[in-house]
């Protein structure tokens, strides 16, 4: 006998409020139930009395929250019998697709920027198996040859724009809810589809609504693949923030951008394709968008690194690096509750993490005189 339940993946643990029948066969690699990380430092570095907590995305199957939607996608398309996925990505959803594409023995074709991917996400696509197209393009272009191509191939798109997506993606906020025991005041993310703010925010709905239909607009593009909500609101909903960044941000331009550029790759999409549902989620909670420039990511990156031992990519970071600037200006005021979610994990992009380090690092003589000299020399 086991001490306890063995945790098998966020479809079992949700599946009551998630499209799966009884005996429909999962496609999981151990997925959700990530770890939500009080910040002890960052408000005494900051000198704000603020309760953040980070959410800890990076620690899934494939290093990014989009194995929460990538099991719930795969699932569902082995269901419907589809042999091949495909998808366009920055790079994290290429990583998802290919490892779930290969523990359910189909194919998977991602399309990437060429050059523009980060180098543990490029690796995880290869090693998998998955067949890796890389364009002379963008995401946006990426995503647009996707829709066009599966018009005319037998091939499933895993992109957020596949409602499953959405619904695998809802659970982080169920665990939140679970963990803190209500929603946090705040909940802040970075935005580049728009598909994870919006998977939250339904999440958060579905999670206070009492029963009965549908209580967001937002939930009307599940496709009525939300079995809960409607009637009354029984819990608190947090405000929903988006930050992109700022060489990136359709959100904060009011319109699409064609050519978008950021350190922060996961997220540099100027044509979201979440767009719609995102500003309904804004409106719906009372939040915002916001921006924040490369420097400020990549800062918060090596903040939150070096003073609570949490890695995280740049793009991850966003979501604190904005939620930093609005505590400090008071939109965000002292005594809240905030999450962050920290979307992937810090080793997916191991160059810009190693370019922008300035922490010491010595070569010295394999001796021991050399090795103590280094330590003493570098005593705080
Ligand atoms: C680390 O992999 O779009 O706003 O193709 O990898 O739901 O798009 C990645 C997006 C944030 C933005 N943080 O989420 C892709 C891709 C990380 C990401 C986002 C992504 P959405």
């Amino acid at each position: 006998m086991p001490f306890r339940e063995r945790y098998t993946g966020l479809i079992n643990r949700y599946r009551d409020r998630l499209p799966v029948h009884d005996d429909t066969r999962i496609i999981s690699l151990g997925e959700g139930n990530t770890p939500l990380i009080r910040l002890n430092n960052i408000p005494g570095i900051i000198g704000k009395d603020v309760d953040i907590y980070v959410k800890y995305e990076g620690l899934n199957p494939t290093g990014s929250f989009k194995d929460r939607g990538m099991t719930m996608a795969v699932t569902k398309a082995v269901e419907e019998g589809s042999r091949a996925i495909i998808c366009a990505s920055t790079g994290n959803t290429s990583a998802a697709a290919a490892a779930y594409a290969a523990r359910a023995g189909i194919t998977a074709f991602v399309l990437i920027p060429e050059g523009k991917i980060a180098m543990g996400k490029l690796a995880q696509a290869m090693m998998h198996g998955s067949v890796v197209i890389q364009i002379k393009g963008n995401f946006d272009d990426g995503m647009r040859l996707v829709k066009e191509v599966a018009e005319e191939a037998p091939v499933t798109i895993v992109n957020s724009i596949n409602p499953y997506r959405l619904q695998g993606q809802k659970t982080a906020a169920f665990e939140i809810v679970e963990e803190l025991g209500r929603a946090p005041d705040y909940h802040c993310l970075p935005v580049g589809n728009a598909g994870n703010i919006t998977a939250h925010w339904i999440g958060y709905c579905e999670y206070s609504s009492a029963s009965g239909d549908h209580v967001t607009e937002a939930c009307a593009f599940c496709h009525g693949q939300c079995r809960y909500a409607g009637g009354a609101i029984v819990g608190n909903r947090p405000k929903m923030v988006g930050y992109q960044a700022a060489g990136s941000a359709p959100f904060m331009r009011g319109a699409m951008v064609d050519n978008p550029d950021t350190v922060a790759t996961a997220i540099r999409i100027g044509h979201p394709q979440s767009w719609d549902m995102a500003w309904k989620v804004k409106d719906e909670s009372g939040g915002w968008f916001d921006e924040c420039s490369d420097a400020e990511i990549l800062a918060t990156q090596k903040l939150l690194a070096e003073n609570e031992g949490v890695f995280c990519e740049p793009a991850s970071a966003t979501s604190l690096a904005g939620a930093l600037n609005d505590i400090n200006t008071g939109k965000i005021p002292e005594g809240s509750s905030i999450v962050c979610t920290l979307t992937g994990h810090g080793l997916k992009d191991p160059d810009t993490a190693i370019k922008q380090s300035t922490a010491p690092m010595l070569t010295v003589e394999a001796t021991l005189d050399s090795v103590k000299t280094a330590i003493l020399d570098n005593m705080s």
